[in-house]
């Protein structure tokens, strides 16, 4: 029991920021390239308070029925129950009586994130991708909190990239966060045509809000009872990735049983 209370107590420890950094650029134009009619563009360096407060940028051109805009935002925000990551992004290009309309978007920003103990999420996301344009959200292990970098493969890779067509995607998933430094990498982009049909306009826009379970939490629904074991028992044996093996041993077994159990609500 006292075990068992000690764990619970950790997980309000979370995610803490180590750093963060990167950029949004904004650009919109029209008229000739050598010569434009309007022309805007922004760079603004992120760093990590910006990222916590929320960043933003955009520009506009506008000249009669013809108008440039890009606009860019990112936030991540850690409260103690979990955490949540958004970028948004896009704009447009309408051609009317100034030909030659464009404009473009990026971001490009990371964090580097502690976990001083093992911790569980569940993860609630979506992406969203239209006209030409891209977005993607990665949570990489780098290595253990004071040792070298040994990236792991992504724990949270979600993307979607649009040509004409929307691309939207969502989905719920359960993830193991172990103790050691992880980096979280957001990435969106737009380029929006007057020329091109269905380019006029390109939007992104990510999601991901993630809350903390208990590591013996299987199915991260909230509470660690006998719907947990059955899944445990259902997974039981050699299982890579499964749900139900707590410490990634790469098996499902009576170490994971025990963990289950120490956690019981
Ligand atoms: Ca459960
Ligand atoms: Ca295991």
């Amino acid at each position: 029991m006292l075990f068992a209370l000690a764990i619970k107590m950790t997980l309000g420890s979370g995610l803490s920021v180590l750093s963060g950094d990167g950029s949004i650029y904004v650009f919109a134009t029209m008229g000739p390239w050598s010569d434009p009619v309007c022309r805007e563009y922004e760079t603004l360096i992120i760093e990590t308070g910006d990222l916590l407060n929320g960043i933003q940028n955009h520009v506009m051109c506008l000249q009669g029925d013809s108008s440039a805009q890009a606009q860019a935002e990112a936030r991540v925000e850690f409260r103690p129950d979990g955490f949540s990551a958004m970028v948004d992004g896009g704009g447009d290009a309408i051609e009317g009586e100034v030909d030659g309309v464009f404009s473009r978007h990026d971001i490009y920003a990371t964090m580097e994130l502690a976990a001083e103990e093992d911790l569980r999420i569940r993860l609630d996301w979506s992406v969203l991708a239209t006209g030409l344009s891209s977005v993607q959200i990665e949570l990489q292990r780098l290595g253990d909190l004071d040792g070298d970098v040994n990236p792991s493969p992504p724990t949270i890779s979600n993307s979607a990239s649009s040509y004409i067509e929307p691309v939207f995607i969502e989905g719920q998933d359960v993830l193991p966060i172990s103790q050691g430094r992880w980096r979280l990498r957001l990435l969106t982009t737009h380029q929006a045509m007057g020329t091109k049909p269905g380019f006029q306009e390109g939007l992104t826009n990510s999601l991901h809000e993630a809350t903390y379970v208990s590591v013996g939490d299987v199915d991260g629904n909230g509470v660690v009872d006998v719907q947990d074991v059955l899944i445990l028992l259902d997974q039981f044996g050699a299982c890579d990735g499964c749900l139900a093996d707590l410490d990634r041993s790469g098996q499902v077994d009576v170490t994971d049983l025990l963990q289950l159990l120490a956690e019981w609500d």
